[in-house]
């Protein structure tokens, strides 16, 4: 069966990404694995993280603020202020212990997605976007994608009037830790899902079947 998995923000979190791998048995000839982003950055092996994913042959990355950061360093030699001190002192250290890695791992960020929209319908993005304009005026803003935190906040709003995002069937989201709303679990908001079930906030790493919505969590 093609089985299919979304996972919220790993950010580095190599042992319990693979845990989860392995909670679900995930086949990496047949199954599907997308990412909501932040690969890297704040937990202790991000290099890890990456080089694992690269073995799945159906995984789809939809690119983060943390990653894009890792790549805009990788490709131009950026070192963003404001990454260095979100985690990527650690993970600049750790290319430069293994620079073999550098070419390989820009290649895998180039083949990121800002969104992607599956065949039914359902939007993954890592942030968000502006829920008060069409997203085809908005699908390649960037800024919006990577660092929206409006559209989770919404939702919050649409599910207590009945009301859904239009666009989509189902949205899934990463970035905003569900610790801002006191859980730990992945939350349910219209037809929005926030994923990212904050790892590196004193959470949880979090995988979903996306069809059955049944989800694993990291001890
Ligand atoms: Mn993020």
């Amino acid at each position: 069966m093609f089985r299919k998995f979304v996972i919220g923000d790993i950010h580095g979190y190599y042992s319990e990404m693979m845990e989860l791998l392995e909670a679900v048995r995930f086949d990496y000839k047949n199954n599907l694995l997308i990412s909501l982003g932040d690969l890297v950055d704040r937990g202790p092996k991000s290099l890890e993280v990456i080089e694992e994913l690269r073995k799945i042959q159906n995984f789809i990355h939809i690119l983060g603020n943390h990653d894009d950061w890792c790549y805009q360093y990788l490709k131009y030699g950026n070192e963003a202020i404001e990454w260095f001190y979100q985690g990527g002192n650690e993970t600049m250290a750790a290319y430069n212990a293994n620079p073999e890695l550098k070419d390989i791992h820009l290649g895998f960020f180039e083949n990121a997605r800002l969104f992607y929209i599956d065949e039914q319908s359902r939007l993954f993005v890592h942030a968000g976007f502006d829920w008060k304009i069409p997203f085809d005026e908005q699908k390649e803003i960037k800024e919006t994608l990577l660092w929206d935190r409006t559209l989770f906040a919404a939702a919050s709003v649409y599910s207590r009037l009945g009301k859904r995002f239009d666009e989509f069937s189902e949205i899934f989201i990463g970035h905003t830790p569900t610790q801002v709303l006191g859980k730990s679990i992945p939350l349910h908001f219209s037809n929005l899902w926030m994923m990212d079930t904050g790892i590196c906030h004193g959470g949880k790493l979090t995988i979903m079947d996306i069809e059955e919505k049944k989800y694993w969590q990291s001890k």
